[in-house]
């Protein structure tokens, strides 16, 4: 007689009326021995009911969304190695079973066991394994998610779930194999050449005190998840120099006196001054595309623009085409389009090399981030006037501090030092500009 038996919830700690959410098997599967039944999912922790005997599953007692705890039933079991059953044709190769069928018999003829009383067929309490109850910080997906991410190689802690309470469903895996196929080679895939950085903190903040939870904007999470790729891909370097602007400066306010209509920055100096700085290192004005370097005969500059959404890049185009004052007729407009969120894709597009000035607000330096696929960025701060020595004495100048990120791929230090250096004597005699 075959034996059926009862496979029961083990003991999951303190966890009382968990809703089951997935049964991983039905009527008439055969099942191994602490194979997954059913999974159950507190809002703490997802875990699986293992099946305590290897059979065949004759009856299911539980159905999606039923509140179980220690002891509940989930299946019945018809239990292998019964004595009076048959020997299970699986543990044959059918080419041997076809061959010797009478070699089974023996395997069959062991000692009938004891019959147990119907107390002694209840299943006792198995503790689950730490593999099997998982803690807040490990990602939150059920086991057939599990498996079917660790058949593609998908390392489920860089998966972000979109499943209520952020759980990673299959979609999400499949989404994320996606991306790294399109993000080529440094796409983070397990056992590739990925990260593979520990899960992200999980804390609970109340606990220490009040907090406030606020959504990110649509542009923060763009941004973010751009700039956490460039920072993660590129080989970053910045190069630090300072220009002497005073002159500038003096035109620069001379010029403002004269156009009443429009105000002119130090931003589009710098622009001016980084088309000749690109006109001069071709290498600057290029993006990388597997093993070639595209040169780009344009000069299309990017300009960081704080909204209070986040940053927003929008693009110059052709300012080797344009004078001081259509660039800052251009520049406020973009400025103004980007605060009204009038900004589309077309203006955010074809940039060669972006520059991102904190001038107006203040800092002495910073290490800005590159905008990929272009090779490098120029932060800048904010000028001072500082005394520096020139052959005879100390003289009051107005220094412009200058950060230029680059792609150590493309650029080494010599050149990214002769670039600044370019720039700050362009700066310094904007006759440089005209050549
Ligand atoms: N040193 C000293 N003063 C500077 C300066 C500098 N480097 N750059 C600008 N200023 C002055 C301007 O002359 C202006 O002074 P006045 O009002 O007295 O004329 C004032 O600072 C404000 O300038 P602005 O910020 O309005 O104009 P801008 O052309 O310099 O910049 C824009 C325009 C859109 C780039 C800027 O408003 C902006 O958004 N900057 C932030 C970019 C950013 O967030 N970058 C960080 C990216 S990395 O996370």
């Amino acid at each position: 007689m075959a034996q059926i038996k009862e496979a029961l919830v083990p003991d999951i700690g303190d966890y009382t009326d968990v809703p089951v959410i997935e049964l991983l098997v039905q009527v008439g599967d055969r099942v191994d021995k602490d194979q997954g039944l059913a999974t159950l999912e507190s809002d703490k922790a997802t875990m699986e009911v293992p099946s305590p005997f290897a059979g065949t599953v004759r009856e299911i007692k539980v159905k999606l969304g039923d509140a179980v705890s220690e002891g509940a039933l989930v299946a019945m079991i018809e239990v292998d190695g019964d004595a009076q059953a048959a020997p299970k044709a699986k543990a044959e190769p059918t080419a041997a079973k076809a061959e010797a069928p009478a070699r089974a018999e023996p395997a069959a003829a062991k000692p009938e066991p004891a019959k147990p009383t119907a107390s002694e067929t209840r299943s006792p309490p198995v503790a689950f394994s730490a593999d099997t109850v998982l803690p807040a910080s490990v990602p939150y997906a059920s086991p057939s998610v599990r498996v079917f991410a660790r058949e593609l190689g998908v390392d489920l802690a860089q998966v972000k779930g979109s499943e209520r309470g952020g759980r990673i469903g299959k979609a999400d895996v499949q989404a994320f194999v996606k991306a790294a196929l399109a993000g080529g080679a440094g796409a983070p895939v397990a056992g590739g050449n990925g990260l593979n950085l520990i899960p992200w903190p999980k804390v609970d903040f109340a606990k220490f005190g009040e907090i406030e939870r606020r959504p990110l904007s649509r542009i923060n999470k763009l941004s973010g998840a751009n700039l956490a790729r460039n920072w993660a891909m590129i080989p970053h370097v910045t190069q630090f120099d300072e220009a002497d602007i005073t002159e500038m400066e003096a035109f620069r306010k001379r010029l403002g006196e004269e156009q009443k209509d429009v105000k002119v920055t130090p931003l589009v100096f710098l622009i001016k001054a980084v088309v000749a700085a690109l006109q001069q290192y071709p290498a600057f004005n290029a993006s990388l595309d597997g093993d070639e370097l595209v040169l780009k005969k344009y000069f299309h500059i990017g300009i960081a623009v704080d909204t209070p959404d986040g940053l927003v890049v929008p693009v110059i185009r052709d300012a080797d085409k344009k004078g001081l004052l259509a660039l800052s007729k251009e520049l406020a407009e973009i400025s103004v389009k980007a605060r009204e969120r009038k900004l589309g894709p077309a203006d955010m597009s074809g940039g060669c090399f972006s520059i991102s000035s904190l001038g107006g607000i203040g800092g002495t330096a910073f290490t800005p981030i590159i905008n990929a696929p272009e090779v490098a960025i120029l932060g800048v701060s904010k000028s001072q006037m500082k005394p520096v020595w020139n052959g005879k004495e100390f003289a009051p100048r107005l220094l412009l501090p200058l950060s230029l990120s680059y792609d150590h791929r493309v650029i080494d230090g010599a050149a990214a030092a002769r670039f600044t250096a370019f720039l700050a004597r362009a700066l310094t005699d904007l006759r440089r500009i005209l050549l």
